[in-house]
C-alpha cells in the first residue's frame, strides 16, 4: 500500500516530470556538517534526502546522523540501504530494494527478510525498489555481488526492469555506481523507460553535469540521485546546474 512519503514523491514526480535526490553516505559527510548541508539541499530544490552507502565504517551512528539532517531540513529523509544495521526510526521511509541482477540470494530477498521486521517494529514506510547495477556498479556492485548489465545491452537492463515491475515493484533504479566516471548511458535509460508502464523510474551513479541531467532526464528518467558532488567545495552550485538541466531535459521530453 503507498503511503505518504511514496505518495509525496508521485505527486513532485506529477508535478515536475523528474525530480531531484540528494544521497548522503554516512561514510563520506561529517555529521557537523549535516544539519547545514540538509538545509541547503532543500532549499536548492532538491525532493528529499536518501541516506546509506555500501560500506559501513561505523564512524558514528546512523540515527544520530539522520536526527541532525531533520533538525536542518523538512525534506523526507528514506534511507537507501546497504545492509541491515541502516535502518532507524529516525527516517521517514526505507527504500525496500532487492538488488535484482545480484548472484548471492542473500542481496536479493535474505537480507530483506532479516531486516523487515525490524522495518515493522521501526514503523517506517517501506517502499518496495528494484535495483539494477550496470557497469562498473562501484562498491554497490562488489559489495552485492552483482552480475553487473553491460552498458551496451540496454535490453538486458530493460527485461530486469520489466520483470520487477511485473513482480509489483514500483520503482526500478538503474545503478552505474557511486562515483563512477559516467552515468547510465543515455540509450539504456529511453530503453527501459519505453517497456515500463507502470513503474517510476530512478537514475543515479555517475552525474555530474547539467548536460548529463538533461539528458537523462529527457530520456525519462523520473528520479535523478546524485551524491558524490555534496562532497565537494562548490556543491551548491553543481547542484544548482543539475537541477537546472533536469527541468530543460523534462521541458525537451515533454515538447
Ligand atoms: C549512488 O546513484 C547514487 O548510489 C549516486 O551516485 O555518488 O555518483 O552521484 P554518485
Amino acid at each position: 500500500m503507498r503511503k505518504k512519503v511514496e505518495n509525496y514523491l508521485l505527486s513532485k514526480i506529477k508535478e515536475k516530470g523528474c525530480i531531484h535526490l540528494s544521497l548522503l553516505d554516512p561514510d563520506k559527510i561529517k555529521i557537523e556538517r549535516a544539519k547545514e548541508v540538509a538545509r541547503t539541499i532543500e532549499s536548492i530544490g532538491s525532493s528529499a534526502i536518501m541516506v546509506g552507502g555500501s560500506t559501513c565504517t561505523g564512524k558514528f551512528s546512523f540515527d544520530d546522523l539522520i536526527i541532525e539532517l531533520k533538525s536542518g531540513s523538512n525534506l523526507p529523509i528514506i534511507i537507501f540501504p546497504g545492509n541491515i544495521a541502516s535502518i532507524s526510526k529516525h527516517a521517514d521511509a526505507i527504500w525496500f530494494l532487492s538488488v535484482l541482477n545480484s548472484s548471492n540470494p542473500y542481496y536479493i530477498t535474505g537480507a530483506q527478510a532479516l531486516s523487515a521486521p525490524i522495518i515493522k517494529s521501526c514503523n517506517l514506510e517501506a517502499i518496495p525498489l528494484g535495483y539494477i547495477i550496470i557497469s562498473p556498479g562501484g562498491a554497490a556492485g562488489f559489495v552485492s555481488q552483482a552480475n553487473v548489465v553491460p552498458p551496451d545491452k540496454p535490453e538486458i537492463a530493460a527485461m530486469y526492469a520489466l520483470a520487477a515491475q511485473y513482480m509489483g515493484m514500483r520503482f526500478i533504479y538503474l545503478e552505474r555506481g557511486s562515483g563512477s566516471n559516467e552515468p547510465v548511458p543515455v540509450k539504456m535509460v529511453e530503453k527501459v523507460r519505453s517497456i515500463l508502464d507502470e513503474s517510476h523510474l530512478i537514475v543515479g551513479g555517475g552525474i555530474k553535469s547539467k548536460e548529463q541531467a538533461r539528458e537523462i532526464a529527457r530520456a525519462g528518467a523520473e528520479i535523478i540521485v546524485t551524491g558524490t558532488l555534496l562532497e565537494n567545495e562548490n556543491y551548491e552550485e553543481r547542484m544548482k546546474n543539475i537541477l537546472e538541466g533536469i527541468e530543460e531535459g523534462v521541458d525537451e521530453r515533454r515538447s
